[in-house]
Order: structure tokens, then sequence, then C-alpha cells
């Protein structure tokens, strides 16, 4: 199996998982395989690149952190490549990119964290679901900064993911307790603060993220809790400002039960979304690397990081 491969395994069984470490993961092997890769023109260099990253974009639909790393990667390279020759300096010049992407992502989530960490008021309750770096971030810096927090950990079936939240924030010295995800309501009402992550953040600053989000933020509205979102700026998705919709992952039945189970009720189906979309109503705060923004917003980061201009499409 090349490296390729392995990786695309890696994230799609979820052994490689989270919006941020997929990308990243993702571009580190693209690097890898550019310093392997065997090429007669640059042209053919390039068109090698870019059908490996269309490869490792098919490995999970939903997070578009995925697609917008290897976008960035791979068209920063073809700029700067136009006026490069000889196999060393084009890899030099990949490999610089992935490592710019890697770079700025790891900065993005140390931000994130002292951007929203100043949200965070002492003696706050706080609520996260499942496992998101960015919203780790924010917690970990305010409980450095000495401010006295009690954080609620859903378990985030049917894969558990919460557990690793609830195990980082206790090993740093955390005040975690780990509740069931139907408990979220009965606990809403001791909660200051909701604050998670985004797998993918639309046009209308619609958020992405782990199946459970959107009903998390449906009782957070109605118990009168803050609900914040903590998301690098590369999660914002550039197709849903042309209409196309976020594709949600559809994940294996036997994620939630047993292949013995199902032999014995084989009447009964079983659907298994990954993600749910949380509409910009029900969100207080996007919180990127560059500041905090409401959902509503989100559009204006993207046109200022990104330069997009609807004159540019309708012309
Ligand atoms: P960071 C995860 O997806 C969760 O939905 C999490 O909230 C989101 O990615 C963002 O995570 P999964 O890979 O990028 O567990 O903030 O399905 O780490």
């Amino acid at each position: 199996m090349n490296i390729l491969e392995k990786t695309f395994n890696d994230i799609r069984r979820m052994k490689v998982r989270g919006a941020g470490r997929i990308a990243r993961f993702a571009v580190k092997a693209l690097e890898e395989y550019c310093l392997t890769l065997d090429f007669s023109s640059k042209e053919d260099f390039v068109r090698k690149l870019e059908e490996a990253g269309e490869y490792l974009k098919g490995s999970r639909p939903t997070a578009v952190s995925l697609p917008n790393a290897i976008n960035y990667v791979i068209n920063n390279f073809k700029r700067e490549a136009y006026n490069l020759e000889g196999e060393g300096s084009l890899k030099d010049s990949f490999k610089r990119w992935c490592e710019d992407f890697i770079e700025k992502s790891s900065n993005a989530v140390k931000n994130i964290g002292l951007i929203g960490s100043k949200r965070i008021r002492d003696g706050d309750v706080l609520l996260t679901h499942c496992n998101s770096e960015a919203a780790l971030s924010i917690i970990l810096t305010a409980h450095e900064q000495n401010k006295n927090i009690k954080v609620y950990c859903t378990e985030t079936r049917p894969k558990f993911q919460g557990l690793i939240s609830a195990s980082i924030l206790s090993q740093n010295g955390v005040d975690v307790t780990l509740i069931v995800d139907s408990a979220v309501r009965y606990f809403m009402n001791r909660v200051d603060q909701v604050i998670v992550g985004a797998d993918a953040i639309a046009a209308n600053g619609a958020i992405v993220n782990k199946i459970g989000t959107s009903l998390i933020a449906l009782a957070a509205k109605e118990a009168r809790s803050r609900f914040m979102v903590a998301a690098e700026s590369y999660k914002i998705s550039p197709q849903t400002f042309f209409g196309d919709l976020i594709t949600i992952e559809e994940r294996p039945k036997y994620e939630i039960v047993s292949k013995d189970w199902l032999s014995k009720n084989m009447n009964v189906k079983v659907s298994n979304p990954s993600f749910d979309i949380t509409p910009a109503e029900y969100v207080d705060a996007i919180v990127t690397e560059v500041g905090i923004f409401p959902p509503q917003g989100i559009f204006i980061l993207y046109k200022e990081m990104y330069g997009f201009s609807f004159k540019d499409v309708l012309q």
C-alpha cells in the first residue's frame, strides 16, 4: 500500500480524525508523496499532484477543511511553479507550501484559543460535544489563565469522541463531567456556554458539525445558554456560495449495532449520519483565528481572506 492509499484508509476509517487534523494529515501525505514522484515534465508533476489530491479529497466527504487544504497547497504551488524549472526546485516549492499550510493550521488553533478564551468568564460552566481541537483550545487556554471553569462532555455516540475530550481536559486539570448525549437538556440549565467545533461553515452561517450538535444548539437556545463555535477560517465552504449543499457523511451501520444483532433483526433499517446542520440563528459567535464573527458575517471574513467577489462570478 502506498502513502496515498494508507492516508486515504486512515482518514476513511477515522484512525486519524477531526476536521483540522485530517487536513494536515492529507497535506503531509501529499508532501511525502511528492518527494517520491517520478515525472517527465512540470505539467506531468502538477497533473500527478492534482490526481493525488482529488483521490485524498474522496476519503471523507463532509469536512471542507480537507479539500480546502489540498486546494490551498496545490493552487499556491501552481502559481509559483510557473516560474520554476528542475525537479529539485519544483519539489522544494511544493514541500514549502505543504509546510506553510501545516504551520498556519496549527497556529490557527492556538489563536482561536487566545481569542475565544476572552469570552470565558471565571466561574463559567461549559459544555462541549465530540472532540474538537479548536473548541478544546479555547477551554484549555481559559483554564491556563486560571479561570475557574467546569466542563460537561457528551459521550458523542456512536464513536465516543467525547471520551477523548473528557480525557484531555481531565489530564490538564480541568473539572470535567462526562454525560450521555441524551442528558444534554437535563444539564443545560447549569451551562453558561456551549463550545463546539465545526467540520464546515456554510455561506449562510450554518454550522456542520458532529451529529447531535443541532439538538444541543436547540436546547441551548431554549435554556438561554450561549452557543459558540470554534473553527479555523479554512472550514468555510466556498462551494456553498454557489448553491452547493454540503454532503453529510453516512457512516457504516455497524458503528451503531453489531453484525450479530442486525442478523437477528433483518427488517430494522439503521441510519448513521455523522454530522448535522445547526442554523445560524442558534449560533452566537464563530471564533476563528482572525477574530470573532456573528455567523451571518462569515461572508465578510471569507471575502477579506480570499478576495472572493460576486462581480468575478457574474462577469
Ligand atoms: P477540529 C470532528 O469530526 C468533530 O465533528 C469535530 O467537532 C470537528 O471534526 C472539528 O474538529 P470527526 O472527524 O478540527 O470526529 O476542531 O467526525 O479538531
